[in-house]
Formats: C-alpha cells, sequence, structure tokens
C-alpha cells in the first residue's frame, strides 16, 4: 500500500539572499542580509561596509548559474523548488512608483526554467530580506507604511507570475519575529523585556495583516493559487525537562508563542493566551479599525514550516521578550549537530500530527535538512552517510505521519545544492547534495560537485517516498 499520494510535492528549498548574490545586479537595492557579515543571527552593519566581506554579496551566484543549478534538481528528480523573491530587486529602496522591470525579468526566466524543468515554483514573498532602505526609514513592520508597501509589492508579483506561480508563502518563518527580529522583520528591538515584546508583537500584527490583504489580492488576481503561511516549527516541538508541571506547563507556553502566527492567521483571531500576554507586558497593540476583520475574513489556506530539530524546555527558562536564539537545553536522549541541533525525526510526525489536530488544513515541510561539514575526498567525492540517514528517518517520519492522517501536501529539503547559513554566515554548513567549492572566506571557484547523498534523494523521489 503506498503511503505518499500521487502528486507529492518533492523538491528542495533555497533563499534568493543566502543563494542569488549579484548583490547590486540588475538595479537591486541593498536588503537587510546585505549588512551582516556574520549571519542574520549577529552583528548588523548600518549599510554595506567598502572592502568588508559579506557572505551573502555574492553566496553561490545562484543568478547566474540557476540554469545549471536546476538541472541538477531535475535529475533528482524535483517536482517542485522553494526559493523566494528579493524584493529589494523589485524595489530597491521598497517604495519606488514603478518596480524594477530588470528584477522582474530576472524571476521570469528563473520560473520559466523552473517549469520547462519539471518543477512548480513554490515561492516566499518575502525571506528574510527586507529592502534595507525600509529598516532606516520606518524602523521595519513595526511601522505600518510597511503594510501597504507590501500590499503593492505583492499586486506586481500577482499580476506578474500569477500564471507561472501557483504556490505562495507570505513570510519566511514569521515567529521567528521573537527570536532573530531583525531577519524576521527589519526591525531593531530596544529597551527593556517589555518594550522589546511590544515592539516584536507590534511588528507580527502588521505582518498578520500584510498576510490578509496579500491573501485577498490574491483570490482577486489567482483564484486558484494556494496561499500559505510560514513558521518555523523547530521552536514548536518542546519538551518538557521533566514531569514537573512548571516544566509542562512552560513547555506549553513557550509552544504556544510559535503559535500565535499560525492561530491568527490561519483560524482569523487572536487566542486568549495571547491577549494575557499582552496585559501582563503591559502594551496594548496599534491596531487599525479594519484589522481584525481583514484577518477574520482573510485566513491562509496551508501552513508551510520547517522543522530541524526539537527542542527541551526547564522551568525558569525565559519565554517572552527574549531575543536570543531557540530556549532549551540538551536532550539526553538525542544526539546533535555540530552546531547543537538536536536530531529528533519521531519529533517531526509529532509536530505534524500536533499540526494536524489544531488547524486540520493542509501542511507543506518547507525545510528539513542536516547542516554539517563536507570533506572532498583526494578523488572528488564527498561521502556524506550522516546526510542520508537524516533524510530517510525524516522521510520515513512523514509517511508514518501521513498514516496517522495528517494532510501534507509536500516536501523541500532545505538547501540541496549548498548555500550560505542565515544564522552563521558560514558555508561550512553545509545541507546540500550538491556541493559548492566555496568557503567561509569567500575563497573558492564556485564549482559544482555531486554528494553520496544525492543518489539517495533521487532514489526516495523516483519510489515517491516507498524506499525508505
Ligand atoms: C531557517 C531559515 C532558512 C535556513 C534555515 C537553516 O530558519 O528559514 O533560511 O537558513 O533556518 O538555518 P541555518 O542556515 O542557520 O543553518
Amino acid at each position: 500500500m503506498t503511503v505518499f499520494p500521487k502528486g507529492f510535492l518533492w523538491g528542495g528549498a533555497i533563499a534568493a539572499n543566502q543563494a542569488e548574490g549579484a548583490w547590486q545586479a540588475g538595479g537591486k537595492g541593498p536588503s537587510i542580509s546585505d549588512v551582516t557579515p556574520h549571519g542574520l543571527g549577529g552583528e548588523v552593519d548600518p549599510k554595506p561596509l567598502p572592502g568588508k566581506y559579506y557572505p551573502n554579496h555574492e553566496a553561490i551566484d545562484f543568478y547566474h548559474r540557476y540554469q545549471g543549478d536546476l538541472q541538477y534538481m531535475q535529475e533528482m528528480g524535483f517536482n517542485c523548488f522553494r526559493t523566494s523573491i528579493a524584493w529589494s530587486r523589485i524595489f530597491p529602496d521598497g517604495e519606488e512608483a514603478e518596480p524594477n522591470e530588470a528584477g522582474l525579468k530576472y524571476y521570469d526566466d528563473l520560473f520559466k526554467t523552473m517549469h520547462e524543468l519539471g518543477m512548480e515554483p513554490v515561492v516566499t514573498i518575502s525571506h528574510y530580506e527586507t529592502p534595507l532602505a525600509l529598516h532606516d526609514k520606518y524602523g521595519g513592520w513595526t511601522d505600518r507604511h510597511l503594510i501597504d508597501l507590501y500590499e503593492k509589492y505583492c499586486r506586481v508579483l500577482f499580476t506578474r507570475y500569477g500564471n507561472i506561480v501557483h504556490y505562495w508563502m507570505t513570510f519566511n518563518e514569521m515567529n521567528n519575529t521573537h527570536t532573530i527580529p531583525y531577519a524576521a522583520a527589519a526591525i531593531a528591538v530596544s529597551g527593556d523585556a517589555d518594550h522589546k515584546t511590544a515592539q516584536m508583537y507590534q511588528a507580527e500584527h502588521n505582518m498578520y495583516v500584510a498576510n490578509a490583504k496579500a491573501v485577498r489580492l490574491a483570490k482577486q488576481l489567482m483564484p486558484t493559487a494556494h496561499m500559505g503561511i510560514m513558521l518555523s516549527l523547530s521552536q514548536a516541538a518542546v519538551y518538557p525537562a521533566t514531569c514537573a508541571p512548571k516544566d509542562v506547563f512552560g513547555a506549553m507556553q513557550l509552544q504556544r508563542r510559535t503559535f500565535i502566527s499560525a492561530d491568527v492567521q490561519l483560524r482569523g483571531a487572536y487566542p486568549g493566551y495571547a491577549k494575557r500576554i499582552f496585559q501582563e507586558h503591559n502594551f496594548q497593540l496599534k491596531m487599525g479599525p479594519d484589522d481584525l476583520q481583514l484577518i477574520h475574513d482573510y485566513p491562509s489556506e496551508f501552513l508551510g514550516f520547517s522543522y530541524y530539530r526539537s527542542s527541551t524546555y526547564a522551568d525558569g527558562t525565559p519565554i517572552y521578550g527574549d531575543t536570543g536564539g531557540v530556549v532549551g537545553r540538551p536532550n539526553p536522549y538525542l544526539k546533535a549537530t555540530d552546531w547543537g541541533w538536536q536530531i529528533d525525526p519521531l519529533g517531526l510526525r509529532w509536530i505534524c500530527n500536533l499540526v494536524q489536530d489544531r488547524y486540520n488544513c493542509p501542511m507543506f515541510i518547507v525545510e528539513n535538512g542536516l547542516g554539517m561539514k563536507d570533506k572532498v575526498e583526494p578523488d572528488g567525492s564527498i561521502h556524506d552517510p550522516a546526510r542520508a540517514a537524516y533524510l530517510k528517518q525524516h522521510v520515513r517520519a512523514i509517511g508514518e505521519a501521513i498514516k496517522d492522517g495528517c494532510n501534507i501536501m509536500g516536501y523541500t529539503w532545505w538547501g540541496p545544492i549548498d548555500i550560505v547559513s542565515a544564522g552563521t554566515g558560514q558555508m561550512s554548513k553545509r545541507y546540500g547534495f550538491v556541493y559548492v567549492d566555496r568557503d567561509d572566506a569567500g575563497h573558492g571557484t564556485l564549482a559544482r560537485s555531486k554528494k553520496d547523498s544525492f543518489e539517495a534523494y533521487k532514489q526516495i523521489i523516483a519510489s515517491n517516498g516507498e524506499s525508505v
């Protein structure tokens, strides 16, 4: 009995800012990711400093090399490919009267090539790459101007690509506004914990309104398109460190903070526990008169999410207002990657079931992968059994979730070709089935070559998931 449905979407995912490079080509303006020398989780320069190395400026030069890269994906059998549109290629400073034609033309050609190679584009409208000018002028998503500018950006995209792109997600990992607010919402948090919390929830609220307006626009311009939201659910797979009620309840609270974005955008209203957070942190969301009605009337259709790991919560770990990484402590039952991400395929099955119970909507696993160091042998081969094992374990977990009754529409491995790490700016944290000759200092030929795991994914796709 086959497990994965016919037409299941198999592919891979990247983001414009981590792959394209060509950061000034074709009239593109600087984005927030162009001023982060050590990835989006680290320091930020006010503007790109001449002579300083920024990993995203050239990345892997996907902008010029995508034809060859997508042929590798075709060889693995991909029927979809996820990437983002760099907002500042279309509106270099975010608010020009007219869009930048050279930027639009680039994505015309990219999406056309995907279709020619048998892949449905799965497009993230904004993936940690807000135009830098919108951060400088408005302070990012805490300012409502961005709602109208984003709607204008969506109108251009839906009009231009509505016939060739059928799967859209409005923002990447919107719930990461609480862990990496600069990357996820282009905001620079400041002041005490209450003020930071207020900034983050205000930014998320404005993004919920922008999402609702994008869904409304899509219904007008692309009535058959699939409109989704995208969250990081690595933070949602939270285990209590012990059966102590404080740990259990704290883990649930942390998980809920992750789910607020989905509760609002899939269920159409703020849940009670969110309102309590606002009261406890003494702030009142600034809303427009139609905000809540818009959110109610235009929920998203599917939940896209990333899952890499699970985390473990022990009482006393800060839940709200922190802008650090994912809170938690080591889980003694799990192995971790070189970057401390705990490998937990059963956690993926658990999260899928939890999402199914909570939202009963289609779900799309749009990021899953293992970041690890790779060694190029003298003969050029690259043996990466750990990556193939991670892949098989997680595809198997998805199969189990489907048998549990979870409505899963697709799976895109994160970084099917090596790209720049978002959190660290490194190339050495490699996810790809295709290796790229470039190191953490930007040295290398950018030559591409297959790793052993390339065949592993090819077999999985050829068997529609049955071979794991
Ligand atoms: C997610 C982002 C991706 C990707 C991934 C892996 O949060 O949506 O952009 O980068 O994390 O993280 P990293 O690249 O830091 O290993």
